[in-house]
C-alpha cells in the first residue's frame, strides 16, 4: 500500500454509486477491491476509494480520513450549516460540480393549505431530513417555525399529523404527488459535487488531487461534446462552420482529387441535434458523421 494516498470517499450503494464508480474508471483509476469490498486500492496511482454511506462523506473529508469525496450538494450543505450553527469551521470545500444526481430540496404543502410565499410557514411545523438547510432558509426569511427532523419518509409526516409542511428532495415529483403534496419553494438546487478537505495534505496528495481534478474536468467537459466530420463546398464553408454548435476554429482538410469541396472536422461543445445536421445539409454539407468524445485535456 502506498504511503499518503489520496483517499476519495464514495457512496457505497445508492443513487450516486454507479456514476461515481464510472467516474473513477473514466479518470483512469485501475483498482483492486478489498475482501470486504469497502476499499478500492489504486494499482496505477496512489489513490484509494473508500465506499461509505453518503451522509458520512462530509465528516470523513472534514476530519482528514479522506482527502476528497463525491457527494450530493444537499448532504455537503447540511453538514456545513450544521457545523456553522455550532460555531465550528466547515472543514471541507466544494471544488467541482459533477453534474449527476440532480434533484432539488423543496418546501411542499398539503392540498388543504395555502401558499403565499415563505411567510406561510410562520408558526408552522416542517418535517425534513435537512433540518439545518431548512433552518438556514427560515432564518434568511426571518420566519419562526418548528423544524422537525425526520430520518426518512418525510412525505408521510403531514398525513400522520406530525407536520404541516415538508422540506424534501424532489426529482420527478412523483413521491410528492403520491402523497397529495404540492411543491412550492425550491430552497436548494442539488447535484453531486467533489469536496476537498481544508486540512493540510502532503505534497504527493496535492499533486495527485490536482491531477484528478484536471481529469475530472476533462470528463465533465466532454460529456456533451461531439466530434463532427463533414464535407462542405468551399463556397459554403463560412455558412457551414457558422452552424457548428459551440465549436472553436474547425480543422479544414483538402479532399484528394476534388477542388470544390473540403473536409471539416470540429469538436462541438454542445450536443449536435438532428435539426443542426438538417441545417448543415441545407447549407451544402454532405457525408456528416457525429462521434462521441471520450477525453479532452486543454
Ligand atoms: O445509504 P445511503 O445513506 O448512502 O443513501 P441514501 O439512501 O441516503 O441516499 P440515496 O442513494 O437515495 O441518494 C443519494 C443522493 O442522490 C442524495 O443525497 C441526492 O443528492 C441524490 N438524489 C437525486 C436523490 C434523488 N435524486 C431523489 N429523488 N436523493 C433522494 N431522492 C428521493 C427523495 O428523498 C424522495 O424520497 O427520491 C424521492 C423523490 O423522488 P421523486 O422522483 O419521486 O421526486
Ligand atoms: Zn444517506
Amino acid at each position: 500500500m502506498t504511503k499518503d494516498p489520496v483517499k476519495i470517499a464514495v457512496q457505497k450503494s445508492g443513487r450516486l454509486t454507479p456514476r461515481s464508480l464510472e467516474l473513477l474508471d473514466r479518470i483512469g483509476l485501475d483498482y483492486d477491491r478489498s475482501p470486504d469490498q469497502l476499499l478500492c486500492v489504486g494499482r496505477n496511482m496512489p489513490v484509494e476509494a473508500l465506499l461509505v454511506r453518503d451522509d458520512d462523506i462530509p465528516e470523513l473529508v472534514r476530519d482528514g480520513t479522506c482527502t476528497m469525496g463525491f457527494v450530493g450538494l444537499n448532504v455537503a450543505r447540511e453538514t456545513e450549516y450544521q457545523r456553522r450553527a455550532n460555531g465550528q469551521e466547515c472543514g471541507f470545500e466544494v471544488v467541482q460540480e459533477l453534474g449527476f444526481g440532480q434533484c432539488r430540496l423543496a418546501i411542499a404543502r398539503q392540498e388543504t393549505d395555502q401558499w403565499n410565499g415563505p411567510q406561510s410557514l410562520q408558526g408552522k411545523r416542517i418535517a425534513t431530513s435537512y433540518p439545518h438547510i431548512t433552518q438556514h432558509y427560515l432564518d434568511q426569511h426571518n420566519i419562526d417555525a418548528q423544524v422537525i427532523a425526520f430520518a426518512g419518509s418525510v412525505e408521510i409526516a403531514p398525513a400522520l399529523g406530525k407536520s404541516d409542511f415538508v422540506c424534501d428532495l424532489v426529482s420527478t415529483g412523483a413521491t410528492l404527488a403520491a402523497n397529495k403534496l404540492i411543491e412550492e419553494d425550491v430552497i436548494l438546487e442539488s447535484h453531486s459535487v467533489v469536496i476537498r478537505t481544508t486540512r493540510s495534505t502532503s505534497a504527493q496528495q496535492d499533486y495527485w488531487m490536482d491531477k484528478l481534478t484536471q481529469r475530472i474536468d476533462g470528463v465533465i467537459r466532454v460529456q456533451h461534446s461531439k466530434y463532427i466530420m463533414l464535407h462542405a463546398p468551399i463556397k459554403a464553408l463560412a455558412a457551414v462552420t457558422r452552424l457548428l454548435p459551440g465549436s472553436e476554429a474547425p480543422t479544414v482538410i483538402p479532399l484528394q482529387g476534388c477542388n470544390e469541396k473540403v473536409a471539416v472536422h470540429a469538436v462541438c461543445r454542445e450536443n449536435v441535434f438532428w435539426e443542426t445536421l438538417e441545417d448543415l445539409k441545407a447549407a451544402g454539407a454532405t457525408a456528416m458523421l457525429v462521434l462521441p468524445v471520450e477525453k479532452m485535456l486543454a
